[in-house]
């Protein structure tokens, strides 16, 4: 990895100001074994030219589903977030925060399903009393690296969390254009429309996990309690 230093920066001015404003938040660096290994902020992160010489920063990626049918609830991001605009998504994507000693907290998955939290409150209007970070299942976590035009990118060590929960949702349209419950025929529908386009990390979830998860919990429904189960 480059010295700190040598990092590249970019002017926000163009760009929506809160979304500006957000890029300013300190993400937790890791190595490729997921150790922690400093902090840096948001937009020198999701810099491409940074992320071409190695930096790599720890995210979340939430599910939530409806325990009355077992739909999905999906995201349209608004046409204001400056990385992945108006592509559709999982519910909720975003960053434990070096800012928070909660967040940090790498015991139990605690810190990511504490922002995990925070941030259905914060994009989907979700009261944090319906998300409890005991609640939010560890599925697994995924290093990946994809660019969203050539200016901005991910590369992160992504843990996937779901949560099986009814949930009010009140959208902040500054996060969010649009959002939808869906089953999986209808997720199936959506991903065979062109009109749609969908986030890299979405695509490659629903691909190679997400269908065989959901299967199962749909099999556990009414199982008291437990959703998921699965040795790592
Ligand atoms: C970043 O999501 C995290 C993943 C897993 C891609 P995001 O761009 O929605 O983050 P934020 O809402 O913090 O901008
Ligand atoms: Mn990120």
């Amino acid at each position: 990895l480059a010295a700190r230093a040598a990092l590249a920066s970019i002017d926000l001015s163009n760009y929506d100001p809160e979304q500006s404003r957000l890029m300013d938040e300190r993400c937790i660096l890791v190595d490729e074994q997921d150790n922690a290994i400093g902090a840096v902020d948001k937009k020198t992160c999701h810099l491409m030219e940074n992320i071409n010489k190695g930096l790599l920063h720890r995210a979340f990626s939430a599910f939530v589903f409806r325990p009355s049918d077992g739909k999905l609830l999906l995201q349209q991001r608004a046409s204001s977030k400056i990385t992945f605009p108006d592509m559709w998504t999982n519910t909720c994507c975003s960053h434990p925060l070096y800012d928070f000693e909660v967040e940090k907290v790498e015991k139990d998955q605690l810190g990511v399903r504490h922002a995990a939290s925070r941030k259905l409150e914060h994009e989907l209007g979700i009261p944090r009393s319906q998300t409890p970070v005991d609640q939010l299942q560890y599925l697994t976590r995924i290093h990946y690296l994809a660019p969203s035009n050539g200016t901005w990118g991910e590369h992160e060590v992504d843990y996937i969390l779901f949560l099986t929960a009814d949930v009010t949702v009140n959208p902040n349209l500054n996060e969010i254009r649009d959002y939808k419950w869906v089953d999986k025929v209808e997720l199936q529908n959506m991903f065979e429309d062109s009109a749609n386009s969908f986030t890299p990390w979405f695509k490659l979830i629903a691909r190679d996990y997400l269908f065989s998860w959901w299967d199962e919990l749909l099999k556990r429904k009414g199982d008291n309690g437990l959703v998921y189960a699965k040795s790592l």
